[in-house]
């Protein structure tokens, strides 16, 4: 007998297209909250129920509920948005939400701190400047990313343009978002139910879990495609997209202290051309629809499809669904998985500044003045921005006219990179964690700045200031800030206590393993004082940390996502 479906399974089949009762939950006066089926159904609706932590014990003390807000997550497809876009996002932020702006590892925005009464007027602001917050997050496929500097790729608008065009092809079909949020038409009607098709692709319980998708183009692997359920490389021969490779299986999410459940990195399934994508990006979608587990959601990824059927039965039923035979991987390297700072200038003469942007949080922070500098931007700004997978965000399409000016407004609000940071800080990434996010076990956003004021110092003791290294915390093992493949990882274990993780490849493309587990932070910084030293003393020419690491015996290495385990434990 198949085993007993997942509880969500039962509220999205429930849900009429996604409506459930978030209509009455937003109009119930008594509590701060929705109810219980419809947290888990506002997430296709770009919407987190979440509740201030640090508030927790004072208002339970109190015998008040707790102080129940909501995380909105805005969808950048490509990561492309324009001044007015931006313009919008810092009103809705100061208007409804806690004064920030939060850019995601996904290229998206959050917004946190909405309180109920103010939900559909922020949902029906942002979608004001044409941006949309549906499938931003539940069991669909969400934000597709692609690169964002057109500097460093000939190809770039090509690939840019595939990501949206696929991007749009697999946004679920459902108006029950443009009802709740944007008054559209009611057609939640018993005759129009019945007249309603299923959605085309994702049928009427969705995905078992959700689904993430990417495109890079080598040899800088900005959006970690190995940890993207679905990914597309693009290949360019003499300046030519040939067409992509194709990967599968990738993602982060894992349990402490259950070892069925890992990080993977993804497979290449094979070579498309260009035309075939969306099929193909369909036919992998809708294998992980109709095999992925729905009874157990924490084996309910497609890495686990895959992991359980193999990969070749995989490519058989992709290739079989799209009718497209796909060609043999082509080859292809990557160089390092962060972001590339500073201006670049693109074959069409335009200019481009990547901006670092600690933990991706716009906010006025003492002499920083991120939020009110990127604003006066915006307002001057005639060309576009593009939000990185690495939280940063690229000031994009600005004329050798007006580049001064920009420049000159980033020294005014002392934002500039230089002013900023180390190459450590440059390439570190912590998750949101507390005191927004219900499932941190410890500090991330707010505690890695000053973990990494510690390491810097003690990389310039050791002479390695000059030689980058990726860093990357989580405030609990589901790796919102892609840990596991960064040279050094910190994974929230409780309350000022990380594993460490070591040996990971400085493109994303090998994953770490555990060095200590549990550990506090003189444990950590000692720890790593001494592998800095050694690495400072044994360094090879242009030789990683990670890669060091591995080279030297301190580390195993790690491919293979069912090895990551033993091999911390070794
Ligand atoms: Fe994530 C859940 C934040 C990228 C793996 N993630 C969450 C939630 C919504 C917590 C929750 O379910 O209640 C977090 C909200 C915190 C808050 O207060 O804002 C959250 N995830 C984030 C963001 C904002 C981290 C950031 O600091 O930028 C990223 C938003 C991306 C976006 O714009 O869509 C974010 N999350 C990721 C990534 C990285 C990526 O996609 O490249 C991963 C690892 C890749 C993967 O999916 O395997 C990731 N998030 C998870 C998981 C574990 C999934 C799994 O397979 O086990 C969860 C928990 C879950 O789904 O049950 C989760
Ligand atoms: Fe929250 Fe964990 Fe994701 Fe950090 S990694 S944002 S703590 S779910």
């Amino acid at each position: 007998m198949a085993d007993k479906l997942s509880d969500v399974e039962r509220i999205k089949s429930e849900s009429r297209q996604l409506r459930g009762t978030l209509t009455e939950s937003l109009a119930n006066p008594l509590t701060g909250a929705i109810a219980a089926d419809d947290t888990q159904l506002s997430k296709f609706h770009g919407i987190y129920q979440q509740d201030d932590r640090d508030l927790r014990s004072e208002r339970m003390r109190a015998k008040l509920e707790p102080a129940y807000s909501f995380m909105i997550r805005a969808r950048v497809p490509a990561g492309v948005c324009t001044p007015t876009q931006w313009l919008n996002m810092d009103r809705m932020a100061n208007d409804y939400a806690n004064g920030t702006i939060r850019l995601t590892t996904r290229q998206a925005f959050q917004l946190h701190g909405v309180i109920k009464r103010n939900l559909k007027a922020s949902i029906a602001g942002i979608n004001s400047a044409m941006m949309d917050t549906i499938a931003a997050c539940g069991d669909v496929n969400r934000n597709v990313m692609a690169p964002v500097l057109p500097a460093l790729s000939a190809v770039h608008r090509q690939v840019q343009a595939d990501a949206e065009r696929l991007s749009d092809h697999l946004t679920p079909a459902t108006r029950a978002y443009h009802e709740i949020w944007l008054d559209g038409e009611k057609l939640d009607t018993p005759d129009v139910q019945a007249a309603t098709v299923e959605e085309p692709i994702y049928g009427k319980t969705y995905l078992p879990r959700k689904f993430k998708t990417a495109f890079v183009v080598p040899p800088q692997n900005d959006v970690d495609i190995y940890a993207q359920d679905l990914g597309f490389v693009a290949i360019v021969e003499d300046g030519e997209l040939k067409g992509y490779n194709v990967t599968v299986g990738g993602g982060m999410g894992m349990s402490h202290g259950e070892p069925e459940t890992y990080p993977r990195l993804a497979d290449v399934l094979g070579f498309v051309a260009p035309d075939d994508l969306l099929a193909v990006a369909e036919a992998v979608v809708t294998t992980q629809r109709d095999h992925g587990d729905r009874s157990n959601r924490k084996h309910a990824r497609l890495k686990y499809t895959i992991e359980d059927h193999g990969l070749d039965w995989f490519r058989g039923e992709v290739e079989e669904r799209s009718g497209v035979t796909l060609g043999g991987e082509r080859p292809f390297s990557f160089v390092a998985n962060g972001d590339v700072y500073g201006w670049q200038q693109d074959d069409a003469g335009d200019w481009h500044y990547l901006l670092f942007v600690e933990n991706g949080r716009i906010a006025d922070r003492g002499e920083r003045r991120l939020m009110a500098g990127l604003k006066e931007i915006a307002e001057r700004h005639r060309g576009e921005f593009r939000l990185t997978p690495n939280q940063n965000l690229v000031i994009s399409k600005v004329d050798s006219a007006d580049k001064d000016g920009i420049d000159s407004l980033l020294r005014e609000y002392g934002i500039e990179n230089s002013s900023q940071a180390s190459l450590l800080r440059l390439n570190s990434m912590a998750c949101v964690a507390m005191p927004t996010c219900a499932l941190a076990m410890a500090e991330s956003e707010r505690y890695l700045p000053d973990l990494v004021s510690q390491l810097e110092a003690l990389l310039a003791e050791s002479g390695l200031d000059d030689v980058p290294i990726t860093m990357r915390m989580t405030g609990c093992p589901n790796g919102c800030a892609r840990p596991y493949i960064a040279e050094i990882g910190l994974v929230g274990k409780g309350p000022g206590r990380y594993n460490l993780y070591l040996g990971a490849g400085f493109a994303g493309e090998r994953l770490g393993a555990m060095l200590l587990e549990n550990a506090n932070e003189a444990e950590i910084v000692g720890a790593l004082q001494p592998l800095f030293e050694r690495f400072a003393a044994e360094r090879e020419d242009n030789e990683h940390f990670g890669d060091f690491l591995v080279r030297s015996g301190v580390m195993r290495r790690v491919d293979a996502g069912r090895e990551f385990h033993a091999a911390s434990a070794a």
